[in-house]
């Protein structure tokens, strides 16, 4: 754990071993194009200043004052070799890893032909894939865990080089994933001094730090978050201070307005991390000239002699100070240098100026994978039951849901070697000497759905995490922008919500906004529900239509053994971000086992299962209002002779709107049912689109049952009112027939 500090005022002064060829090993040259990178950011954030105030392009977020931190983190680590996760202020980084002006340019218009997300992100949103400059959103500090996993990702990939390849035939998500990875990469990650009170931050820190990861943190401290100062930021006022208790890190301090001394920081933390010792932490204090954004007014909150402080260690002009003290440019070859930059710049900006928006219907392109369409007949493949007798003369035994996605996490990590599960308890023994000593049987998660998984495949593919979801789905993306298949687990539906910013802002959302230029496939499978006599608020929520309303994640809900096989492998191989929704009540219910279907059986995503075909009213649900409405459906049909169509949705993002259509077509009656709380429910939706498209076929009102609009109590009479059961749907259900 070495800290290098160096004092900003004198860092210059002392860099400057006069004559010498070489700057910390940066040579002349090298300190020239440094100049040019600075100036044209510092350049091109003018050039898009006046463009804004022009009206022709809609947004601006500077990077002015962070342009010598970032030349120096483009000189000491490798473009397209190393992994980057730029924040907003990283344009001269960018323009050193090889980003042209234009195409920043292109980014303000919003043009079609914007690299980096085609017209869907705002300026500054750097996304380079053949640069590993990896789609970046607006949430600040929502990059970090997504550079852990990525960082995780490289190491495995070079452990597991095998698993680099895909076997031709292969029919899944790896036939499109373009898999690179070097022994000794970096992955920098980068955000403000504001940024560092997020917790994903943390999380981050303490994930890096537990796996020796070569992550290199950049914390460009320019002292405020929009107009809150640092010391009611960060307590103490010192990020470095706080972080400072981190093992493995190697932690570098620096004046990162010198190009020169933030070079040297650099080099250093590169190469504590390409040696294998962990990660780095580089605290470099910068400055902000321009206010937060064109909608700030910093002179608001600060006073003109601070800011006028802030001039002095401009460090465009600084170095080009430097240079010319140096002898290294003369007045002369300054004036040729920026002369060279404004023609660029003008050129750039004119063709920018020139390039077509994007077409209005592209709109929904990138959604889900173009590639591997997850609800095709590719995944509809037939279940092999072995039906035969066993030696002992039994048939083989019909498994719960819990053993076959038991036994289908198996099968798939046999067939492929990209998948890691990992999240709270879902290892055997995290102290492996227990498992290999045979000390200990292992748990393999609180409800052993991920059992003798890591005894068989290793802790390299099952470990348990930190206790934080957050961490958990971020290192995910982190991993599969690299390639990787991680199949998480959300310990409980209830804990989901760290998580929240992760799946909504970033894992549903960077194929879309990166325009297809990265992807995340990500499994997260989450124990939901209630009806657990018991379970009370914190263990028995569902809420699973906040997640159908996010664009570009898949969201399926099994209510049998045999279909939660079917769709796990689905979600597996598929190349579209998956919540695997396991309900815990059916974990081991009696009601829907069925024997394994084999290691190739899938179910498309779309598809409902009409459980029970009728022709009088048609029932739609899924999870485990299912065998609860069959109950319903069987007496209703014993005692009053009605025929219902019951319809298991399977899958709730995309959902079988044909399947619901034809059925209410023919039975003119259709009741929606859910175990979520039924205000503004997943039921509200299927409910509008009856209304909306089949008006003309209905013979009586859409009804709705679910739960209360309520949390779930722990006293069992309390649950019982609370959620919907047998009765409530048998009730409805006669009504409506009756209607
Ligand atoms: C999670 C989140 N909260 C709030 C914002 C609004 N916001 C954008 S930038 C910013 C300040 C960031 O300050 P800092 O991390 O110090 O970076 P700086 O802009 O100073 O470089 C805020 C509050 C946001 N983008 N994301
Ligand atoms: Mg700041």
């Amino acid at each position: 754990m070495a800290t290098t500090k160096t004092d900003p005022k004198l860092a210059l002064a002392a860099n400057g071993a006069k004559k010498a060829k070489f700057y910390e090993g940066l040579s002349r040259e090298q300190l020239i194009q440094a100049y040019r990178w600075m100036y044209t950011s510092r350049r091109v954030d003018d050039r898009e200043i006046l463009l804004k105030r022009q009206q022709k392009i809609y947004f601006q977020m500077s990077g002015a004052g962070h342009e010598a931190i970032g030349v120096a983190a483009g000189l000491a680590l490798k473009s397209g070799y190393d992994w980057f996760y730029p924040y907003y202020r990283d344009r001269a980084l960018c323009l050193a890893l090889g980003v042209e002006p234009y195409n920043m340019f292109l980014q303000g218009v919003g043009a079609a032909d914007d690299p980096s997300s085609g017209g869907r992100q705002m300026p500054s949103h750097w996304s380079y894939p053949a640069l590993h400059i990896v789609t970046q959103s607006s949430p600040t500090g929502s990059q970090i865990l997504q550079a852990v996993g990525c960082a995780e990702g490289g190491r495995y990939f070079y452990r597991h080089p095998k698993s680099a390849e895909v076997p031709s035939g292969a029919g899944d998500y790896r036939q499109f994933k373009n898999v690179s990875f070097q022994g000794d990469e970096v992955t920098y990650v980068s955000l403000g001094d504001g940024t560092s009170s997020e917790g994903e931050f943390w999380e981050a820190l303490n994930a890096a730090a537990l796996g020796k990861l070569p992550v290199i943190f950049c914390v460009e401290d320019n002292g405020y978050a929009i107009s809150v100062p640092v010391e009611v930021q960060t307590a103490g006022g010192s990020i470095s201070r706080l972080v400072s208790g981190f093992p493995n890190f190697h932690f570098e301090e620096v004046d990162g307005t010198d190009p020169i001394a933030s070079y040297a920081a650099f080099s250093r933390a590169a190469k504590h991390c390409r040696e294998g010792h962990g990660p780095a932490f580089v605290h470099a204090h910068v400055i902000r000239p321009y206010s937060h954004s064109l909608s700030d007014d910093e002179r608001l909150y600060r006073p003109d002699a601070e800011r006028e402080r802030d001039a002095q260690r401009d460090p465009v002009s600084r170095t080009q100070m430097f240079l010319l003290r140096e002898g290294i440019l003369d007045d002369k070859g300054i004036t040729q240098l920026e002369k060279e930059v404004e023609a660029e710049l003008q050129i750039a900006v004119d063709r920018a100026l020139e390039a077509l928006p994007p077409a209005p219907e592209s709109v929904m392109n990138f959604i889900y994978s173009p590639d591997v369409d997850a609800t095709s007949s590719a995944f509809d493949t037939q279940a092999a039951i072995d039906t035969s007798e066993g030696k002992d003369g039994k048939k083989p035994a019909a498994k719960t849901m819990a053993d076959l996605i038991n036994a289908t996490l198996r099968d798939e990590m046999k067939r492929d070697e990209r998948i890691v599960i990992f999240g709270e308890d879902v290892a055997d023994c995290s102290r492996e000497e227990y498992l290999r000593q045979k000390l200990v049987k292992g748990k393999g998660g609180v409800f052993k759905l991920t059992f003798g998984l890591q005894n068989e495949f290793g802790n390299d593919r099952v470990f348990n995490s930190p206790l934080a979801e957050a961490a958990i789905v971020g290192r995910a993306t982190g991993m599969a922008t690299r390639g990787l298949k991680p199949v998480v687990e959300i310990q409980f539906f209830d804990y989901i919500w760290p998580a929240m910013m992760q799946i909504r802002d970033e894992l549903s959302v960077i194929r879309w906004r990166s325009n297809n230029g990265f992807s995340c496939p990500v499994v997260i499978r989450v124990a939901i529900g209630g009806y657990l006599t018991g379970g009370a608020i914190y263990h028995s929520q569902c809420g699973e239509s906040m997640f159908t309303h996010i664009p570009g994640l898949r969201v399926v809900f099994p209510s049998n053994s045999l279909d939660a096989a079917g769709l796990l492998r689905t979600a597996i191989r598929c190349d579209d971000p998956v919540l695997f929704l396991e309900h815990k009540r059916l974990y081991r219910e009696s009601y829907g086992r069925s024997a394994y279907p084999g290691p190739e059986y899938m179910i498309p995503f779309g598809k409902a299962k009409i459980v029970h075909p009728g022709t009088d009213l048609t029932v739609v649900t899924y999870g485990a209002v299912v065998p609860r409405a069959l109950q319903a459906v069987q007496k209703l049909e014993r005692e009053q002779g009605v025929k219902v169509e019951l319809i298991d949705l399977r899958s709730l993002n995309p959902f079988d709107w044909e399947t619901i259509a034809a059925s209410v077509a023919k039975t003119n009656r259709v009741l929606v049912a859910y175990e979520d709380t039924l205000s503004w429910g997943y039921g509200a939706e299927i409910a509008a689109r009856v209304a909306d498209q089949l008006f003309d076929k209905l013979d009586a009102p859409v009804r709705r049952v679910a739960a209360k609009d309520v949390f779930v109590a722990y006293q069992p009479i309390l649950e019982d009112a609370i959620l919907p059961q047998p009765n409530d749907l048998y009730l409805a259900m006669k009504e409506l027939s009756e209607y």
